[in-house]
């Protein structure tokens, strides 16, 4: 089984298009797993079944799937392009937190702050590999500093995933450093 294509349609269908996979995601970003295992049957591996779900699940290498506690839903944890409330925890952030970002993006950012795009929410990390690599994925890394403490102290919102990813709606230019790195 190509684990990694599956994963890739996984968060394709859970995050930002459930017809994909002729799937419902309810408001909390919940699917039924026996239908997300149709899909991926018609879809990518034959013979996928619960196993080779739990599977892609349990190694996932971001933790990006959680079942619901009697196992017959599913949901990505983080990273939803369509609106759902995933129920992330309100969380008091660090001082200090990153974001990784591509070169070709920092004079906008520079002149607007962070916006989520096409995501729910801004994506920070707190370790410098992680920013690093997520910043690769858009070409020549750029890291910021983002001043967390500040920006919670001012009211802004933070939430943590449950693998660890920060979020938040905005980080407006005054919050933000570029790294030298
Ligand atoms: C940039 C992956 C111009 C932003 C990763 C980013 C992460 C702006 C890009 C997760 C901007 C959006 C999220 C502005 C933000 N002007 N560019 N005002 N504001 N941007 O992919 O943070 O594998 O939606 O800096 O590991 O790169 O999917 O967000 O570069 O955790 O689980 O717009 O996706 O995880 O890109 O990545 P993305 P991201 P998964």
């Amino acid at each position: 089984m190509n684990k990694t294509a599956v994963g890739r349609y996984m968060t394709r269908v859970l995050r930002h298009e459930p017809s994909a996979g002729f799937l419902e995601v309810d408001e909390h970003g919940w699917a039924n797993v026996d239908e997300l295992i149709d899909a991926i049957r018609k879809v990518k591996e034959p013979a996928f079944d619960r196993a080779a779900l739990d599977d892609v699940v349990a190694t996932d290498n971001k933790q990006r799937f959680s079942y619901s506690e009697d196992g017959k839903l599913i949901r990505a944890n983080q990273g939803h392009s369509i609106p759902v409330d995933v129920e992330l925890p309100v969380t008091e952030p660090p001082e200090y937190l990153l974001h990784g970002t591509g070169a070709k993006f920092t004079e906008s950012i520079d002149r607007t702050g962070l916006d989520r795009r096409s995501r729910l929410y801004v994506h920070l990390s707190s370790d410098i590999e992680t920013a690093r690599a997520v910043g690769i994925r858009h070409g020549t890394p750029v890291i910021y500093r983002v001043k967390s403490g500040e920006m919670a102290r001012d009211g802004f919102t933070f939430y943590r995933s449950v693998n660890g990813v920060w979020l938040v709606e905005s980080v407006p230019v005054k919050y933000l450093e570029k790294l030298d790195v």
